[in-house]
């Protein structure tokens, strides 16, 4: 079994949680907080059997985009950026995904 770390935009996690369930996987959505834009993002957790995990990551790549971005204007730091006019414009995601062995996973 590997669980799936799956970091993606907020604008993309209904699509793309939408997709999984309707592929019955289960998903475990997270609202999580980018270090570098400190901006929200999404991060999914997907439990699968190894030999769904391919089936998984693509449904993740077709319903994620990548978009330009720059720091949340509303946190001090992004704000301190955006004042100066030193506020980078990144290319984020589509998706970031990580992939982790499990050793068990019980339901109790
Ligand atoms: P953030 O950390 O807010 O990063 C947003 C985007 O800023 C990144 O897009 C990348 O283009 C740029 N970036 C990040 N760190 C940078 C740095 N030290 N110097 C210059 N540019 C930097 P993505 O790579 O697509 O990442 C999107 C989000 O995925 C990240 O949001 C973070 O929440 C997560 N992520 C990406 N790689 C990760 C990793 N290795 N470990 C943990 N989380 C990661």
């Amino acid at each position: 079994m590997k669980l799936i770390l799956a970091i993606i935009n907020n604008d993309d996690s209904v699509a793309v949680t939408s997709a999984l369930t309707r592929e019955n996987f289960s998903v475990t959505k997270l609202t999580t907080t980018g270090g570098f834009l400190l901006a929200g993002n999404t991060t999914l957790v997907v439990g699968s059997d190894d030999e769904r995990v391919d089936q998984a990551e693509e449904i993740i790549k077709e319903h994620s985009k990548a978009r330009m971005s720059t720091p949340d204007a509303t946190d001090s730091l992004g704000k301190g950026l955006a004042d100066s006019g030193m506020a980078p414009e990144v290319l984020v995601g589509g998706a970031t995904v990580f992939v982790i062995s499990v050793d068990r996973m019980n339901k109790y």
